[in-house]
Order: C-alpha cells, then structure tokens, then sequence
C-alpha cells in the first residue's frame, strides 16, 4: 500500500568528524536520484531541501575534547524541529547525511512524538562514546549515547529529556567498537548483532530476531540510523571510517526488504556518504538503491 508521504531533509554537516567532504553527502544522494527511485513506491515525495547550517562557528569550546561542539549543536538543534514537523504533519522523515551526529538531531525531534521509539543501527561501529571514552573527540561516534542522556550537556540538552532508551536499541554489523562502548553496552544491556551474529546465523535470522526483539518492548515507532560504514568498504568505499570484513550488498537489502516488508519503519536516515572519498557516486548509488528496498522495491 502506497501510502508514505516522505519529507526528504538534507543535512549537509561535516562538523561530526575530521574528513572534509562528508557535508556533500546529501547532494551526492539527490544526484544518485533518490526522488526519482522513490516516488513510484510512496504516495507523495517532498525535498524539503537542506538545513541552514553555520559554517563560522568556533571550532572549539574551552573546558571539551569534543570537535566543533557548537556548529554541532546547532546544527542539531534545527534538524530536530525540522524533523518534529515533519512529524507532526504526519510525514515520513528521511534524513540525508551528513556525518552520524545528526542522528542527535534526528532522534531529539522524533522523541517529541514517541514515546517508546525504538531505534536500528546499522553501522560498523556503535556510536556510544561519550567525552570521557571518546579516543578522537570526534562527535559523530557520540550520537547513541547523547539520544540515551549520556554526554556533553550541550548535546543531551537539544529536545527534552533521553529520547531512547537502552533496552529499545538495537544495533547490527558492529565490528569496530572501543572500550569504554564495549562497557556501556554491556552495562545498559543493550542488543548489538555484531559481525560475528550475521555471519553465524544468517541476515534473515538476524532481522527476524531484531524486529521480534523491539516489538516485545512494545515500541511505538522504529527508527532506522543507517551508517553506509556498515556495509564492507568493497560496496560503500565513500566513507570517512571504513572497516573491513563488514555487511555485504546482498544482505544490506534482504536487511531493507525485510524492513520494508515488517511495516513497522516509521522514520530512517543515511549517513557518511562522502563523495570525495567515493569511487564515481558508488556509495550514494548504494545508498538510494537500499531506500528502494526499504519503501518496497521488488526484483520482478
Ligand atoms: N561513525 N569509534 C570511533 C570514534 O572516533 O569514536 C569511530 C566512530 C565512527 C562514527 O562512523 O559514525
Ligand atoms: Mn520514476
Ligand atoms: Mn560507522
Ligand atoms: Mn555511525
């Protein structure tokens, strides 16, 4: 059934991490025609365009290691009403990154209209350093914790109260995560599929276990956060942090059809596409290919 009314939001941010080009990502995912795939597969498909963001803001804030802390900030501050409204019309949000911290922003505007949001991160990484395990002071491996109350005050801040919790999260294709991550995800208990899941018990079983999982914590929404790092770098070589031995392009979209098929996605976004780290637009091409399978694009 068609009936998805999408609001496509760019966000051009680099300000998450320290490889410069990241910010093109949403112009390198509209010219790998994203509307074009999508709007036979949906009721209505709406660029919103991109979100205004302050390039002059200081690089650094005395008192943090943490990098660009306040374009971050804003930046996210604004995705999140922008998001919020979206919402509120009763729009689907697909957000278009942009480096991983805008997920801060993503998550602090749909946790105004859910209460018990669960959350798939489909990422090569977890996300879920805060300032004190953060070996890079780079935001954009920040966002799980800061949308589960955990980190710089500036950034748990943007919307009101934690906007997911731990037990709503579900995290899949992790194989490079750092200590203090490891010790947070076993101290909130929180669901990581890491490579290992995948390669053992297969992507089917793998979804059907996620899905099964955050429908019995009666969740009111699923959001997907889609790094383009979880894929192996052979698929998606256009991104700042890439990891070998990661989720391969067949399995990426049996993940998204699944998805699609549970009807149960209610917001997604897509993230790190750098185009000056790509090979001719190939990991935007992934990246809009794997919506398809997401908002119900079949082979036949
Ligand atoms: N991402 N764990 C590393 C860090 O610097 O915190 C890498 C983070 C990567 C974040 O890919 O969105
Ligand atoms: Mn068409
Ligand atoms: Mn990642
Ligand atoms: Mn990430």
């Amino acid at each position: 059934m068609k009936d998805k009314q999408i609001s496509i939001i760019g966000v051009p941010a680099d300000f998450g991490q320290s490889r410069r080009g990241v910010d093109m990502g949403p112009s390198a995912i509209r010219y790998a025609g994203v509307e074009d795939r999508l709007h036979e597969l949906v009721k209505e498909i709406r660029d919103e365009g991109d979100i205004p963001l302050e390039t002059e803001l200081p690089r650094h804030q005395s008192g943090t290691n943490l990098k660009n802390l306040p374009a971050v900030t804003d930046g996210n501050r604004k995705l999140a009403e922008k998001v919020s409204d979206s919402v509120k019309e009763g729009r689907f949000p697909l957000v278009l990154g942009g480096d991983h911290s805008i997920a801060i922003g993503t998550l602090a505007g749909l946790s105004e209209h859910y209460s018990n949001l669960g959350v798939i991160w489909y990422d090569a990484h977890t996300d879920l350093n805060t300032a004190e395990t953060s070996p890079s002071g780079n935001i954009h491996g920040m966002p799980l914790a800061v949308a589960m109350g955990l980190g710089h005050e500036d950034l748990t801040s943007i919307g009101n109260g934690p906007k997911v919790k731990p037990e709503n999260i579900v995290v899949i294709g992790a194989r490079s995560v750092d200590p203090g991550e490891r010790e947070l995800v076993k101290e909130k208990g929180i669901k990581v599929y890491t490579m290992h899941e995948i390669d053992r018990d297969g992507m089917t079983a793998v979804m059907e276990d996620a899905l099964r999982y955050l429908e019995s914590r009666g969740v009111d929404g699923i959001h997907l956060s889609l790094d383009l790092d979880g894929l192996d770098p052979l698929y998606t070589p256009g991104v700042g942090t890439p990891v070998q031995g990661g989720i391969s392009y067949r399995e990426s979209h049996l993940a998204m059809e699944m998805l699609h098929s549970s009807g149960k996605i209610t917001s997604a976004e897509f993230v790190e596409v750098n185009p000056i780290l790509d090979e001719r637009n190939k990991t935007a091409d992934v990246a809009v290919g794997l919506m398809g399978s997401l908002f119900g694009e079949t082979l036949i």
